[in-house]
């Protein structure tokens, strides 16, 4: 290209940037090579931040809670073929848990892929993406890129929030025309996720049924957190004196030891609530489908959600409330009589009481002091030393790991909680780890399960290059759910079994990071205060009792066991 050419000429590389900023897009996440290494060195040259990670599963992950976390879509960039199809498994999860993200893949050469000549990283992405994202999209003439970049931008965050897959053919990239006609393409999303009011008898339905109820309880969800509508949530839950039960990563939106919490009391709560409120939380497996026995058979529904079609999904709903959650709270609230709704005292009385009972037989587990520790004793270290922070944020995933650090650690910040989510999945660990401490320059401490580790324990790598004040604690139980099972056929270790003398904290110093060995609840406290004080990447292996978690964790009736034929050796 000669001088005058390059100044009236633009290309795919350099409109793809341009229409990010234009939207506000400031970070992206990825993993560089053929053929969008020039699109991240644009990017970063051009003032946007690029994160560049070991595997691209992590590197969407990141973006996919970078959505979470601020309502815009996070940013995942990735290779053809190989680097597209390890991405896509968090967009496809960032899809399952509704959060906004967008992962741009460029791609190889179409008229090769089309008629499989066999291109060098042959995949028809936009056809396989499909199936796993709330929409795909291809570019196919760099004057596109900008409505390409708009389209995924308003689909990934309006409505239900979702993963959007857009597709950047090299020769797209590689395609030059005109600058003032490359700059005239370009589209400023406006309003991308416009508010969504309920219908004022909607708001009516959904008032009167709660004025009728005798045990009322409200279900908080991760779009309830997503929504940041935390003033008019607290505002309601807090003017009717109805108990709240919060999902995993809803906890926090109030804090959990707040007094109307019903989270120490929820299978009581679960079963004999006769109104129930759901903002933001799909009937889905985690809520037991909504059905018996988790749910009295003849409770009543009232679901807040942006989605239409998520009503009735497992039973019906006798009051749908759709729109976006800021705006249904803050109409319920704007009709609603002062004193209209109040749940009646001797409900909360009987969750008192349950509460108190089942707090105590908790902190009797707390409390002992066993060698080596259990999750109790190691989760109350880290309780403890948390406590004494704030706008920390807990990355937690395993499956002892996930299910005591949900019960035990106390969140007092909305979003402050990441976890393994709608499809318990193992992996998000380091890459929401990065997302988090990247997007809010907070600290972060992820308490993950030995196995959970392996999923993305190379990005500690990632985290010491750019020295992000992430602790990561290893949980050291010597396996999957637990250390101890035997294989008595051959020499090979059973199926769940991993190292148990694994000393995961030297991995961390091979990068310059701080590792640590603890064995006792006193070194974690001390290894986590250091770790904390320092703000630079560590790693703490906490050696965990290999007998003391059950096989599937809290998910057992979901693992169907073998019955027949399977005596040991057969
Ligand atoms: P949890 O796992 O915490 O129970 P889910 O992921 O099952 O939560 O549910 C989240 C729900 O929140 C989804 O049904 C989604 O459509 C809804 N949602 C997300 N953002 C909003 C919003 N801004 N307004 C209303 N509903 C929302
Ligand atoms: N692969 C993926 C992507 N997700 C999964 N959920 C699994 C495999 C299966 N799985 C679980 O459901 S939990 C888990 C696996 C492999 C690991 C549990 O072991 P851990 O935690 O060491 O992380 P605990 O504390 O030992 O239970
Ligand atoms: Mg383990």
């Amino acid at each position: 290209m000669n001088e005058n050419k390059a100044a009236s000429y633009t290309n795919g590389f350099h409109l793809t940037v341009e229409a990010l900023k234009l939207n506000g897009v400031t970070t992206i996440y990825g993993v560089a090579g053929i053929p969008i290494t020039d699109l991240a060195r644009i990017a970063q040259r051009s003032g946007m931040r690029y994160i560049g990670f070991r595997h691209e599963a992590s590197a969407g992950n990141a973006a996919a809670i970078a959505g979470y976390l601020t309502q815009k879509p996070g940013l995942c960039l990735t290779v053809s073929a190989p680097g597209f199809l390890n991405g896509l498994v968090a967009l496809a999860n960032a899809t399952t848990n509704c959060f906004p993200m967008i992962q741009i893949s460029g791609s190889s050469e179409r008229g090769i892929v089309d008629l499989q000549r066999g291109d060098y990283e042959e995949l028809d992405q936009y056809n396989a993406a499909k199936p796993y994202a709330k929409a795909a999209y291809r570019v196919d003439r760099a004057a596109d890129i900008g409505l390409g970049v708009a389209r995924a931008i308003r689909t990934a965050v309006s409505g239900r929030p979702g993963g959007v897959y857009l597709d950047l053919p090299a020769s797209v990239l590689a395609e030059e025309i005109e600058a003032g006609a490359g700059a005239a393409s370009l589209i400023r999303v406006t309003d991308p996720a416009p508010r969504q009011l309920p219908a004022p008898e909607a708001l009516e339905r959904a008032l009167a049924l709660l004025r009728s109820a005798k045990r009322p309880l409200i279900v908080l969800g991760k779009g309830a957190a997503y929504a940041q509508a935390d003033a008019d949530i607290r505002g309601f839950i807090e003017a009717t004196r109805i108990p709240f039960l919060p999902m995993s990563m809803a906890k926090g939106l109030l804090p959990d030891d707040h007094p109307q919490s019903a989270a120490a009391a929820r299978s009581l709560a679960l079963g004999q609530a006769d109104v129930v409120m759901l903002i933001g939380a799909r009937l889905n497996w985690l809520l037991g489908h909504g059905e018996p026995p988790h749910w009295a058979a003849d409770s009543r529904f009232i679901q807040v959600d942006i989605s239409p079609t998520e009503m009735d999904s497992n039973r019906g709903i006798a009051a749908p409330l759709v729109g976006d959650i800021g705006s249904v709270m803050a109409g319920l609230r704007a009709v609603m009589q002062p004193g209209s709704v109040t749940a009646p005292q001797a409900w909360l009385d009987e969750l008192s009481q349950k509460k108190e009972h089942n707090v105590a037989s908790l902190q009797a587990h707390l409390d002992a002091d066993p060698r080596p520790m259990n999750f109790y004793s190691a989760l109350r270290a880290i309780r403890e030393v948390l406590d004494t922070q704030s706008g920390v944020f807990v990355v937690n995933e395993g499956a002892n790991t996930l299910d005591f650090g949900r019960n035990i650690l106390d969140m007092r910040e909305p979003r402050k909680r990441l976890d393994c989510g709608t499809w318990g999945v193992m992996g998000i660990g380091l890459g929401y780890a990065i997302g988090a401490a990247v997007e809010s320059g907070a600290q972060v401490v992820a308490i993950v399960g030995d196995s959970a580790f392996g999923f993305s324990g190379m990005e500690i790598e990632t985290i010491c290059r750019y020295n992000l004040p992430i602790t990561v604690i290893v949980f050291n139980n010597g396996g999957i759910y637990r250390g101890d099972d035997i294989n008595a056929a051959s020499s090979d270790p059973a199926p769940t079994v991993l190292m148990p003398q694994a000393r995961y904290d030297k991995l961390i110093e091979a990068f310059g990071g701080q590792g640590h060995h603890v064995e006792t609840p006193q070194e974690l406290t001390g290894a986590l205060t250091a770790a904390l004080k320092s703000r630079t990447p560590a790693l703490i292996n906490c050696v965990i009792d290999p007998t003391a978690g059950t096989e599937s964790g809290h998910l057992q009736s979901l693992n169907p066991p073998s019955q027949v034929g399977d005596e040991k050796g057969k």
